[in-house]
């Protein structure tokens, strides 16, 4: 019974989903600032992605060929087909290109764990690593995620990872930014997290981590909030968060943004009030982030743009979280977003 209710909620909601197709400019056209989706190599391959993805924003993320668990092969060798095939595509289509994500403690591979524990051999593979990825997109990519979610889950302090075992829980952040400078002398560098709107004491403890990097030279030159939030966040929540962000007067990049309806549904059963809480907290992000000052608005990123596209359907295959239906329409959820712009 319980199974069928929620198969009939859900039947709702991808229908509620592809009526709400509505006519709207192109979002990159209606932005005072650059708009971004992450997207997959293999997805470019689709002709109607790709005209998409070209109509619509002006910056790519790689959803995750750029990581170590792409590029990092078994034997220690880089591969770099996946990422350059979406740096060419950026190139053809004149989109900026947006590098994620150097260091992650959720990434370490077995080429790396391998290596000596002595600090030396481990130091230099690190450094070299970090060389490669940023040296290859040089010139290219404006900016790097150079360290991500390094903050613990509930906010009390940093992660533990093989990065910080081996090189020092401050220590290899500092590197990988002084590397990452190294190897461009121009994008600009970024700490990324998230739930920094719904957990304040995560965002004071990222807060002073960036205070920190600073005072010990690392060119940190912005901060990224994902910005996986819920159809439920608090009404305020996220412009405060993006307000205290800011107060460092480092470029914020709004790197991941994605609105679940079913992480919300825990409070709210409701279809229709899901689509207008996700369509609520949209328009709050749109606005909130047009609001900051102008030379801190880096970029406003989302986290795919077909609802089918969206790496929350991992965990709910009926989850709609994103602006676009999966044909490639906008939702209302996007006349919301723009809505939102100032
Ligand atoms: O959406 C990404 C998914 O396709 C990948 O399998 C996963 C691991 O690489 O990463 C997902 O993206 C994450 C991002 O890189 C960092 N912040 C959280 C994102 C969602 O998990």
């Amino acid at each position: 019974m319980l199974a069928s209710a929620l198969a009939l909620a859900a039947c709702d909601r991808q229908g509620a989903a592809q009526a709400a197709a509505v006519d709207l400019p192109p979002l990159k056209s209606l932005a005072a600032f650059p708009v971004g989706t992450c997207v997959q190599a293999v997805q470019l391959d689709d002709p109607g992605f790709a005209a998409l993805v070209a109509a619509q924003v002006s910056q790519l993320t790689a959803e995750w060929e750029m990581k170590m668990e792409y590029i990092v092969q078994d034997d220690g060798s880089f591969r770099f087909d996946a990422p350059d095939r979406i740096a060419a595509f950026a190139r053809t289509h004149g989109l900026r290109f947006f590098g994620h994500t150097l260091v992650w403690y959720a990434q370490s591979p077995p080429a790396f764990e391998r290596l000596d524990a002595g600090r030396i051999a481990f130091d230099g593979a690190y450094r070299n690593y970090i060389h490669a990825v940023v040296g290859r997109y040089r010139g290219q990519a404006v900016g790097w995620d150079v360290v991500n979610e390094a903050v613990a889950e509930d906010g009390e302090g940093w992660r533990d990872s093989l990065w910080s075992q081996r090189l020092g829980r401050l220590e290899h952040m500092t590197l990988a930014f002084q590397h990452a400078r190294e190897a461009d002398p121009e994008a600009v560098l970024f700490l990324n997290d998230y739930n920094l709107e719904n957990l304040p004491k995560k965002r004071a403890t990222f807060l002073k981590l960036a205070e920190a990097l600073l005072k010990a030279g690392a060119p940190l030159g912005g901060l990224g909030t994902q910005t996986h939030v819920a159809a439920d966040l608090k009404a305020g929540e996220l412009a405060a968060a993006l307000k205290d962000l800011a107060s460092l007067g480092l470029p914020i990049h709004l790197s991941e943004m994605d609105v679940s309806l079913s992480r919300a549904e825990g409070l709210i059963r409701d279809p229709a009030k899901l689509a207008a809480g996700q369509a609520r907290v949209y328009a709050e992000a749109a606005e909130a982030f047009s609001s900051l000052p102008a030379q801190q608005r880096f970029a406003f990123t989302h986290w795919g743009l077909r609802d089918k596209d969206s790496w929350l359907k991992r965990e709910d295959a009926a989850d709609t979280p994103l602006l676009f239906d999966d044909a490639g329409r906008p939702k209302s959820a996007a006349a919301a977003w723009a809505g939102g712009l100032r």
